[in-house]
C-alpha cells in the first residue's frame, strides 16, 4: 500500500463530513492551546449556498442548539472567492478573530495550519507564518461537531444546524491537537506523516479508508466522520510521506 493511498473529493454542492460532537476541541485558551491543520486541493475560490461567496474547510461548530446558549464559540478556516485563506476564533458576544492571507491558487496541494496558544494567533501556509495577531480568547461552551468541507447557516437565531459554504476539492490528512506546537515542528511537519500518538494530538483522520461513509480516528480517541451527500474517495493525494 501507498504511504498516503488516499484523500476526499468534495462537488462543492453538498459534500461534507460531520464528527460528532466532543469536548476535545471545543475548549480554547491559554490553558488549552488550539492548532488544526490539513492539506487541501482547490478547484474553486468561494462556495455555495447562503453565502456563496466563501466554503469552509474544517469547522468545529456552533450550531446554537445547546441549551439555547446564543454565545458564538467556534473555530474554522474558510477560503474565499477572492483566494483569501481565513483561520478565525470566533467568541462569545459575536467576535470573531481572524487572520488571514492570500492563496489565490488552484489546482495545487497546500498545507494550512491554524494555531492559538493563548497569546498568539497564527495562519501558516506550507509550515511558514504568513499572518498573525495577539487576540485575548477564550473558547469553552459545551461540546462540538467539527464539519470538513461545510459551514453552517442559521435555521433560527437559536440553531445554526443547518449546512452551507461547500469546499470543491480534495482534502487530506486532518490534524487537531490541544498543544501549542511550536513554529519550528510546524515548518517541519508539513510533509511529514504522523504517528497519531503524538502528545496533544486529539483528532487525526489521515484519510486513507479510500472506501465506504466513514473515516477513521487514527489516534486511537475514536472520532470518527461520517460522509454526508457523497464526498469521493481519490487517489490523488497530498505529498504527505
Ligand atoms: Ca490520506
Amino acid at each position: 500500500m501507498s504511504s498516503n493511498p488516499a484523500a476526499l473529493q468534495f462537488d462543492g454542492t453538498d459534500d461534507h463530513v460531520e464528527v460528532p460532537a466532543s469536548t476535545a476541541w471545543s475548549t480554547v485558551s491559554a490553558a488549552s492551546p488550539l492548532s488544526a491543520s490539513f492539506w487541501f486541493y482547490p478547484t474553486r475560490m468561494g462556495g455555495t449556498g447562503p453565502d456563496p461567496t466563501l466554503s469552509t474547510m474544517l469547522l468545529s461548530d456552533n450550531t446554537r442548539a445547546d441549551g439555547g446558549f446564543q454565545l458564538p464559540d467556534s473555530w474554522w478556516s474558510e477560503y474565499y472567492q477572492d483566494g483569501a485563506l481565513v483561520f478565525m476564533l470566533w467568541t462569545g458576544g459575536g467576535t470573531a478573530y481572524s487572520v488571514y492571507s492570500q492563496v489565490p491558487t488552484l489546482t495545487q496541494w497546500i498545507h494550512v495550519d491554524g494555531a492559538y496558544d493563548g497569546t498568539t494567533q497564527k495562519l501558516f501556509v506550507d509550515g511558514q507564518v504568513v499572518a498573525s495577531a495577539t487576540p485575548s480568547v477564550s473558547l469553552s461552551v459545551g461540546s462540538r461537531k467539527v464539519m470538513i468541507g461545510s459551514g453552517v447557516c442559521p435555521v433560527d437565531s437559536n440553531n445554526y444546524d443547518c449546512r452551507a459554504g461547500f469546499f470543491e476539492g480534495r482534502i487530506d490528512e486532518i490534524a487537531i491537537w490541544n498543544v501549542a506546537r511550536t513554529d519550528a515542528q510546524i515548518a517541519a511537519g508539513t510533509a511529514t506523516r504522523l504517528q497519531g500518538s503524538e502528545s496533544g494530538l486529539v483528532a487525526y483522520w489521515r484519510l486513507d479508508d479510500g472506501s465506504g461513509t466513514s473515516a477513521a480516528d487514527s489516534t486511537g480517541s475514536g472520532h470518527t466522520r461520517t460522509l454526508v451527500n457523497g464526498p469521493s474517495w481519490t487517489n490523488s493525494v497530498s505529498p504527505v510521506q
